[in-house]
């Protein structure tokens, strides 16, 4: 890894993730952006809307769009522009405890609701019906959850998919293992 080379895989992931939360694609993240992500996620992993899996979600992601509000609105219009998300993120990424404070709830949120029989870990069917509602094809899927299980036990433990969060949100490194957690848009 070149130090030139490594802003370029961080923006280009916090861009990436702009896109994805900028669900209506006005250039902008604010409040209804989040919940609307927040339905579609609950949506794709088949749970009712008044469970407790989608309830957790819920708050996790109304705590997401607080710390954006505070951290990253530098001009106060409760609207995240894309130079905001960019700056905020990257100063979230390389601040010790934010990811903890700020993403780990999120990240554990969709670890319950991806793992749909409650059984602590997701199974490559599990992860495959998560991605497919988010349009990924299965073949970046498959490959993404070949990648993300670390250890090759052929499920993805709760630890490896909040290292996957905590590597896709925080690394610098091009070949980081988390780069896969959304698709393969970097690749
Ligand atoms: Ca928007
Ligand atoms: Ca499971
Ligand atoms: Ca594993």
């Amino acid at each position: 890894m070149t130090i030139a080379a490594s802003p370029d895989a961080l923006d280009r992931k916090i861009d990436l993730n702009f896109g994805q939360i900028d669900l209506d694609r006005n250039g902008l993240i604010d409040a209804s952006d989040v919940l609307g992500l927040a339905a579609r996620t609950i949506s794709a992993s088949g749970q009712d809307f008044d469970s407790p899996k989608a309830v957790a979600m819920l708050t996790a992601s109304q705590g997401w769009w607080r710390a954006l509000v505070a951290d990253l609105d530098t001009n106060r219009d409760r609207k995240i522009q894309r130079h905001e998300y960019r700056a905020g993120m990257r100063l979230l990424a390389e601040a010790p405890g934010a990811f903890d404070d700020v993403l780990r709830p999120m990240a554990l949120a969709v670890f319950r609701l991806m793992d749909r029989n409650d059984d602590g870990t997701i199974s490559a069917d599990e992860f495959w019906d998560f991605q497919r509602a988010f349009g990924s094809s299965e073949a970046a899927a498959r490959f993404a959850f070949e990648k993300l299980d670390t250890d090759r036990n052929g499920v993805l433990s709760e630890s490896e998919v909040l290292s996957a969060f905590r590597g896709f949100y925080t690394s610098t490194d091009p070949d980081q293992v988390g780069n896969h957690l959304f698709g393969d848009a970097l690749n």
